[in-house]
């Protein structure tokens, strides 16, 4: 039995970038995604700055769901959604990103797509700013390593939140802020920022100016638009990969602890409107001077959160000794979980630590939540008769909304919703690969370039239907 509330907003989750193509249509400017390569690059997909015939470029194709909206959210109807996330595409509004005037082709996209939603009573959850920004801003500004970008920034949010508040309800302001602590993968600080810390003097120390300007913004951002309409729900959004201690030994549990303060600083921010203690410490050890000011300070305080939204597809485990071992740490100072298996990626599986983390999470801020993605990127093959028996997506779904489920039952965390990443396949940000799949509806569309854009029902598709018919009670 389920005790999820009535309105429990089950839906999907896309981003713009990785579905819309039509990357340089209706006045669309180019954004940072739009140079990112994809395909047989894998996950090296910062080449270059500037278009090149010689390479792939996925996110200009997509999977055209700026041409097939429609039919899409059909589908997405036909699955009973209460919702759907997606994100603006700021370049789409503001081509370049510092103009003072939008571009009204732009915003009269986002407004067909919104009224296709709410036809079907489908709430859209919009997020402003999900891994792109107008790559004029990053080669002529630095990106967000410049203050300046926080006032482009809240302009582009200040035009859409007032063209669409009567529209849209649930907003969210940077998508996985927190991705750029990991500074030494390039791809987090570039998509989040426009900022390849690796390229900087000091990488650290640069990513803490960058998210600085970004937390500024987001709260800025979050006090406008309650002023323009009170009942707005502005949230955040957070990666949230837990960090298990290896072991019960008291350093692995320390370990832990400092570790997830890199998580937490985001949303403790966020949330309370405030640096915690230990980040000011970890600037003063490390001597790094970030320019906060006293306005920014009283800005933090003023824009607090009123949800956190969040993407959860794996935990992670730390270790602090290694004596006598073979096993060593991965880049991120994490090893593996003997406990729990790996996607084909290696993201390793782990339904109860979305439990878990739903728990902490409350604990430490008691606000609503709200999971805007979570789900299983795999190859998907066609059968001779053409369906896909994505059993194995069942799997991992079941076991995630299980624990879900547990979390607000059981634990009485307050949930809002629950959106799986990729509802329909889409260009996956990590790889830029088409064959990462995570949909209930596939798109024939691949790697080499080949594909007819068809849509088709995988059998997740019949299942998650009944999921939500039945409020998580049919599993
Ligand atoms: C999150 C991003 C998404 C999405 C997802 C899956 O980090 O917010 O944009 O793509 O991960 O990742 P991938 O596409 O690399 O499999």
């Amino acid at each position: 039995m389920t005790n999820l509330p009535k309105d429990f907003l089950w839906g999907g989750a896309v981003a713009a970038h990785q579905v819309e193509g039509a990357w340089n249509v209706a006045g669309k400017g180019e954004s940072i995604a739009d140079v990112l390569t994809g395909g047989a690059h894998g996950v090296d997909r910062i080449i270059t700055t500037a278009i090149e015939e010689k390479y792939m470029y996925p996110n200009h194709e997509a999977v055209d769901f700026y041409h097939n909206y429609k039919a899409d959210i059909a589908l997405f109807a036909e699955l009973g959604f209460k919702c759907f996330r997606t994100s603006i595409a700021w370049s789409r509004i503001f081509p370049l990103g510092d103009e003072a005037e939008p571009n009204e082709v732009g915003l009269q996209f986002y407004d067909d797509l919104f009224d296709e939603l709410l036809k079907y009573n489908i709430e859209p959850v919009i997020t402003l700013s999900h891994f792109e920004m107008p790559n004029h801003l990053v080669k002529t500004y630095g990106g967000w390593k410049n203050r300046r970008v926080i006032d482009f920034f809240v302009h582009y949010a200040d035009v859409v939140l007032q063209r669409y508040q009567h529209k849209v309800k649930y907003w969210m302001t940077f998508n996985e802020i927190n991705n750029q602590k990991s500074y030494d993968v390039p791809l987090f600080g570039y998509t989040n920022s426009g900022v390849v810390f690796n390229n900087e003097p000091n990488p650290e120390e640069t990513m803490y100016q960058v998210v600085h300007h970004q937390l500024v913004a987001s709260a800025k951002v979050v006090a406008l638009g309650h002023a323009i309409k009170a009942d707005l729900k502005i949230g955040c959004m957070m990666a949230i990969v837990p960090l298990y201690p290896y072991s019960c030994h008291p350093d692995d549990i320390m370990l832990a602890v400092e570790a997830m303060h890199d998580r937490y600083l985001f949303s403790d921010v966020h949330v309370r409107g405030y640096y915690p203690s230990y980040a000011y410490k970890e600037w003063e050890q490390k001597g790094f001077n970030i320019d906060i000011t006293a306005d920014d300070l009283a800005v933090l305080k003023a824009g607090t959160v009123d949800y956190i939204g969040l993407s959860y597809y794996m935990s992670k485990t730390v270790r602090a000794h290694f004596e006598d071992e073979e096993t060593t740490a991965d880049f991120e100072g994490t090893v593996p979980n003997p406990h729990v298996q790996a996607s084909d990626w290696g993201w390793q599986i782990d339904p109860v630590g979305l439990r878990y983390s739903l728990n902490v999470l409350y604990e430490r801020y008691q606000i609503p939540l709200f999971i805007v993605e979570n789900g299983f990127g795999a190859v998907d093959e066609i059968e001779p008769d053409g369906s896909v028996n994505d059993q194995y997506r069942i799997d991992y779904l079941k076991a995630h909304i299980a624990e879900m489920i547990k979390a607000v039952t059981l634990d009485g965390v307050d949930l809002m919703g629950y959106t799986p990443w990729g509802c329909i396949d889409c260009v996956s940000f990590g790889t830029g690969e088409y064959k990462k799949r995570y949909g209930f509806i596939y798109v024939d569309k691949h790697d080499d370039g080949s594909g007819t854009m068809k849509r088709s029902k995988k059998k997740s598709f019949d299942w998650f239907k009944e999921v939500v018919a039945s409020n998580g009670a049919h599993l």
